[in-house]
């Protein structure tokens, strides 16, 4: 792109992100609402944090320009999901899906994708459920629709995946065979640990009932 076009493109970028922040506000408050609701009825917080992040404009568009998407707002908008991100660190493997069909099921969410990386790993052993949300924003305007992505895991899948992310980086994503593999053993052990933990989350749950 020519040195004028991305300029504009960025400042028009820049312009989308207040937007994207605003949706971000929403899906972060819908989520704390319904954990604070989750503690009073069930004596239990199935969040332990929140993170997110706004893609910057020269990640949109490395993104786009990798992706052979052309750079107009609308067609960021239909073909860049995650460019208002969203984190979601849960206690327990039941708790990211409890929390997914609580967000999804209120009425002015609408699900557009789902990618379901716990039931079905990634190579690497990445684990999360990751979801595409729709969600209005209500401006001067009217109402706009934008997407949030969404990526709910447990703290036992996220100190994985930051690990692993930061071990890729450090390696500019050349990571040797052998260690690939020892990762992938980890992740293993890591989703046993997870199940093992909810196990005895569900016994002492059982027994104060
Ligand atoms: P960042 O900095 O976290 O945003 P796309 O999102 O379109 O590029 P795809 O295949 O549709 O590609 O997306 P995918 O794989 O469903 O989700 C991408 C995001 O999931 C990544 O975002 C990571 O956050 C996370 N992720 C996916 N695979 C791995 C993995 O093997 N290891 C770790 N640590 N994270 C993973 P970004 O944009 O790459 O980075």
């Amino acid at each position: 792109i020519a040195k004028t076009t991305l300029y504009e493109n960025v400042s028009e970028l820049m312009k989308m992100q207040q937007i994207y922040e605003a949706g971000i506000k929403e899906i972060r408050t819908k989520l704390e609402i319904l954990d604070a609701e989750f503690k009073v009825k069930h004596d239990h917080n199935p969040i332990h944090h929140i993170e997110s992040r706004l893609k910057s404009p020269e990640s949109i568009l490395k993104k786009a320009i990798n992706k052979d998407i052309p750079v107009t707002e609308r067609s960021l908008e239909e073909n860049i999901h995650d460019i208002a991100g969203i984190r979601v660190i849960c206690n327990y493997v039941d708790d990211v899906y409890k929390v997914a069909q609580l967000l999804t099921d209120q009425d002015d969410i609408r699900l557009v994708e789902v990618k379901d990386y716990i039931a079905n790993p990634k190579e690497s052993g990445y684990m999360s459920l990751h979801l595409v949300l729709e969600v209005p924003i209500f401006l001067s305007e009217g109402s706009k629709p934008i997407h949030v992505e969404v990526q709910l895991r447990t703290i036992a899948m996220d100190f994985w995946a930051s690990l692993e992310h930061k071990l890729k980086y450090k390696t500019d994503n050349n990571v040797p065979e052998d260690i690939k593999e020892e990762l992938q053993e980890c992740a293993k052990t890591i989703s046993k640990l997870d199940l093992k933990m909810q196990n005895i989350h569900n016994r002492l749950n059982k027994k104060r009932v």
